[in-house]
């Protein structure tokens, strides 16, 4: 059964105007092209083929709402991190982002996903950092933790929180490929949404 057995795509957004209605609440994954962000969105949903998980990232830059339940979103923004992006595409993207994260007041928290084997890097850090001065949560999902060794693992888990440690900011290790970590980024995520006690899930029909 699906973490969110009603989960489904709703709406893709390339302009500001095109976002879903902002009511209720949402939480937003990103992350650098390619560091397991559609992965660990199919993994903590439990749907396969729910976001596409690509070998050639970064062909889109759109914002893809998925509806979990009732007035309860999750927002796949598109992946930065890109050295052979024209410049007019990464501004397109940073209009695109600077909208959304100005205007999104159902904006709950931020899923970070962070490749696990090259810790936070400065696009990651000033993502928090947009976050912050907004007065939203953010938790970082070291991802793809399955190809690092137990002592590798420690120590970018260690690293990241120290680097985190003057904010709210929480980190974890994850694996989609293991799930390592999923009860822990599911929890955070049902937190954020208050989809925890009387859970959405029991609204929904068994899968
Ligand atoms: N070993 C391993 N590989 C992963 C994991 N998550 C994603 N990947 C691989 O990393 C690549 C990029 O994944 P994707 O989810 O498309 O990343 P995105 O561009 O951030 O959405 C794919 O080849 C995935 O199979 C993981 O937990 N472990
Ligand atoms: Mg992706």
């Amino acid at each position: 059964m699906s973490t969110y057995p009603l989960v489904k795509f709703m709406t893709s957004a390339a302009e500001p105007h095109q976002l879903a209605p902002d009511s209720g609440r949402e939480v937003a994954f990103a992350g650098r092209s390619n560091s397991g962000k559609s992965s660990a969105i199919n993994a903590i949903t439990q749907r396969q083929g729910l976001a596409r998980v690509s070998r050639t990232p970064g062909r889109t830059q759109l914002i893809n709402f998925f509806e979990l339940g009732p007035e309860r979103r999750l927002v796949d923004l598109p992946g930065y991190g890109f050295a052979k992006v024209p410049e007019a595409v990464k501004a397109r993207w940073l209009e695109l982002m600077q909208h959304y994260f100005n205007v999104r007041e159902s904006l709950v928290g931020l899923m970070l996903i962070v490749d696990s084997r090259r810790g936070l890097g400065a696009e990651d850090v000033a993502m928090l950092e947009w976050l912050l001065a907004r007065g939203r949560e953010a938790h970082v999902l070291l991802s793809k933790c399955d190809k690092l060794n137990r002592q590798d693992s420690i120590r970018v888990l260690r690293d990241t929180l120290e680097s985190c440690a003057d904010s709210a900011v929480t980190a974890q290790l994850f694996s989609a490929h293991s799930k390592l970590g999923f009860e822990e980024a599911r929890h955070v995520m049902d937190g954020w949404l208050s989809m925890t006690g009387t859970s959405l899930r029991e609204t929904g029909s068994a899968e």
